[in-house]
C-alpha cells in the first residue's frame, strides 16, 4: 500500500474542493475585480476571500503550482521559458476567431462596478459594451503586441489571443498605433497619464505592469510554430515590422512597479475558465519575468 500516494490523492482532492469553494466565493463578489485599491471597495469581501485562500492552501497560485505549473516549478532562465511555452501552448484548447473577440472582451474586461460597460486599457474609462465599432469615441480591439510586429494579422492565432487584446477607444488606439513601449512624451488626448512621442508609447501607471506581462506572455507563447513568427522583446524602439517589441528594460521595470491587481487576475481567470484554457504565467508568478529576462 503506497501511503504517500494515498496522501497525495487526499491532498489533491482537498485542494480541488477548496478551489471550487473559492471559485464560487469569487464568482459571487459583486465587484471582485477592479483597478481601484481593495480598501476602497466593499471588497473587504475580496480581501477575506484572499486570506481564506491562503489558509486552505488553495490560492490560485498555490493550486496552479501543483497542477498547471507542475512541470515548470524549480526551473529558471531558458529552461523555464521553454517549459512555460509548452504548458501555455498545449493547454490552449480554445482559440477564437477575430469576430468572437468582441464578445469575449465584453466579458474579460467588464467594469466591476457596471456590468453594462468595459474598462478601456490606456484611457481607464468605463464605456458601454455596445459602443464598439469604428467611430473615434467607440471602443475597438487593441493589440497590445502590435500586430504589425511579426505581421500576424487577425487570423486565429496571436492576432486573436485574448491575453494581449484589450478594449480601447478608437482614437487612442490609433494614437498608440504600432509604437514600441517606452517612457516619455506628451500626454495622450483622452487618455490621462498615458504619454507618447514619435517612436514610443507609455501607458498610464495603473496598467504599466499589465502591458509588460501581456508582451512577455506573447514572447513565451509564440516561438515560431503554427506558421507565425517567433515573438521576442528587445530593448529598442522603432522595431517596425520585426517580430520584436521594446523596450525590455522598461517593461521589466513596469512589471515591478505595477504588480498584478484583482482586475488583471480576474481576466486571466476568465480567459482560463471560459475561453482559451491557458494562463498568463507572469500574472500568477511575476517573479518569473526576472528569472527569464
Ligand atoms: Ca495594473
Ligand atoms: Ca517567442
Amino acid at each position: 500500500m503506497d501511503n504517500n500516494r494515498v496522501n497525495r490523492r487526499a491532498l489533491t482532492a482537498l485542494a480541488l474542493a477548496a478551489g471550487t469553494v473559492l471559485t464560487v466565493v469569487v464568482g459571487q463578489l459583486p465587484a471582485g475585480a477592479t483597478d481601484a485599491p481593495a480598501a476602497e471597495h466593499p471588497a473587504a469581501a475580496g480581501s477575506a476571500a484572499h486570506h481564506a485562500s491562503i489558509s486552505v492552501g488553495a490560492h490560485d497560485v498555490t493550486s496552479y503550482d501543483d497542477t498547471y505549473y507542475k512541470d515548470a516549478l524549480g526551473k529558471t532562465g531558458q529552461a523555464l521559458k521553454d517549459s512555460l511555452h509548452r504548458i501555455i501552448s498545449t493547454t490552449q484548447t480554445g482559440k477564437l476567431t477575430y469576430d468572437q473577440v468582441w464578445d469575449a472582451l465584453k466579458d474579460t474586461d467588464q467594469d466591476p462596478d457596471n456590468s453594462a460597460n468595459v474598462i478601456l486599457l490606456y484611457s481607464g474609462k468605463s464605456l458601454s459594451k455596445d459602443s464598439h465599432g469604428g467611430n473615434p469615441d467607440d471602443w475597438n480591439r487593441e493589440h497590445v503586441w502590435a500586430k504589425s510586429h511579426g505581421d500576424f494579422g487577425t487570423d486565429t492565432g496571436p492576432g486573436t489571443d485574448l491575453h494581449h487584446l484589450r478594449p480601447e477607444n478608437v482614437s487612442v488606439n490609433s494614437e498608440r498605433g504600432d509604437k514600441d513601449f517606452d517612457n516619455g512624451g506628451k500626454e495622450v488626448e483622452g487618455a490621462p497619464g498615458s504619454r507618447t512621442d514619435d517612436d514610443s508609447f507609455e501607458p498610464r501607471d495603473a496598467v504599466k505592469g499589465d502591458v509588460a506581462r501581456m508582451i512577455l506572455y506573447m514572447a513565451v507563447r509564440y516561438d515560431g510554430g503554427d506558421g507565425f513568427a517567433d515573438l521576442e522583446p528587445n530593448d529598442k524602439v522603432d522595431n517596425g515590422t520585426q517580430p520584436h517589441i521594446g523596450r525590455l528594460s522598461v517593461l521589466k521595470q513596469w512589471s515591478k512597479q505595477d504588480p498584478p491587481d484583482s482586475f488583471e487576475k480576474h481576466r486571466n481567470q476568465v480567459i482560463f475558465d471560459k475561453y482559451q484554457h491557458n494562463r498568463n504565467p507572469f500574472i500568477d508568478h511575476p517573479e518569473w519575468v526576472d528569472s527569464i529576462w
